[in-house]
């Protein structure tokens, strides 16, 4: 499957119902008038996109409108996206120069951490590169078991140690492993416990301070993990994760299966963290980059294309008759 069809499916059920929502609003659009940018706050809020947020956007588009004089529904859909992309961040992909890189991944039980971390395992093999992946999710045994698997399957190295370890020691010794191996990327996955922030700080500060002593000049990525099934939920994880460390990105997963897509737009809007990768399936290749344009033009496809499509099947329809 093509990388843009990937994209697309992994974004269909999102799409489907954002496409549903705003379809709705334009429809009825009759000019642009308070009731009509009521109700377009309210399809983006219902959308996931998030109170503020949507607030916001509106905001930018009734200000816009007025100075352009917007007077179609096409033209409103087109400032729309507009809005949305010069709200959103930019596509960033993960800075993983020099040797090694290290990318420590964070976030609560169950988001998709370590399956995320065997996905992009995989990616680097693929490309040639020697990765080294630190088990440094010490609280259960299973964790380290679960990320020996996706490291068999990736064809990625490993460091563990045993239940109950010092996750900065488990980093500690994966540097050295990595610096001995001549690895390319070290991938640090974490336990996920935020139940007690000053711990999870704690936890966190430390194994930087391990990362920044053994490898002054790596590039650095801090990366949160969301299940974007969960919806606001998620977005507060985000909140509350972005006081405790300095994120470098978010990688979105479970993409695949929900409509709760508009987080995306939350996040990247309200929070300011750019989302650079997005989990659309369990696979060991489901985790592509995040990519703006493609996302917008999935939940709000150019009116021209919608006018192509049309041409085709009136096309179609009149050879059908004849
Ligand atoms: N459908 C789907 N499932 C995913 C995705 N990413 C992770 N999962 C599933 O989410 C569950 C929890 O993943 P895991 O990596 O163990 O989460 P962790 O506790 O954060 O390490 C597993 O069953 C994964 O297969 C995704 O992008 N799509
Ligand atoms: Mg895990």
């Amino acid at each position: 499957m093509g990388f843009f069809d990937k994209i697309k499916q992994g974004l269909k059920k999102t799409s489907d119902a954002v496409n549903h929502s705003l379809d709705s609003v334009f429809a009825a659009f009759v000019k642009v008038d308070d009731d009509l940018l009521e109700e377009l706050e309210e399809a983006l809020i219902l959308s996931d996109v998030g109170a503020s947020t949507a607030a916001k956007i509106v905001a930018e588009v009734e200000k816009r409108a007025k100075l352009r004089k917007t007077t179609t529904a096409d033209e409103l859909r087109d400032l729309l996206r507009e809005v949305l992309t010069d709200n959103m961040l930019d596509n960033q992909p993960l800075n993983t120069d020099g040797k090694p890189a290290v990318i420590l991944v964070i976030g609560v039980n169950g988001v998709g951490k370590t399956t995320s971390i065997g996905k992009l395992a995989a990616r680097y093999v693929n490309e040639g590169k020697k990765v080294m992946l630190s088990a440094a999710d010490t609280f259960r045994a299973a964790a380290a078991d679960q990320l020996e698997i996706w490291a068999k399957r990736a064809g990625a190295d490993i460091v563990r140690h045993g239940e109950g370890a010092d996750p900065a020691a488990v980093v500690f010794d994966s540097i050295s492993a990595a610096k001995a191996r001549g690895s390319d990327i070290i991938i640090v996955d974490t336990a996920g416990r935020l139940h007690n922030k000053a711990n999870l700080m704690n936890e966190l500060a430390k194994i930087d301070r391990v990362i920044s002593r053994e490898l002054p000049d790596a590039s650095r990525e801090t990366l949160l993990v969301l299940d974007a099934t969960t919806g606001q939920n998620a977005v507060h994880q985000a909140e509350e994760f972005n006081k405790a460390a300095e994120l470098t990105g978010i990688i979105l997963t479970k993409l695949d299966g929900t409509a709760k897509g508009g987080i995306v737009i939350a996040i990247s809007a309200g929070l300011g963290v750019p989302v650079k990768l997005v989990g659309v399936g369990e696979g060991i290749d489901d985790l592509i980059d995040f990519d703006r344009a493609a996302f917008l033009e999935a939940i709000l496809p150019p009116v021209h294309e919608n006018a192509e499509n049309d041409e085709e099947q009136t096309e179609e329809d009149e050879n059908a008759e004849t």
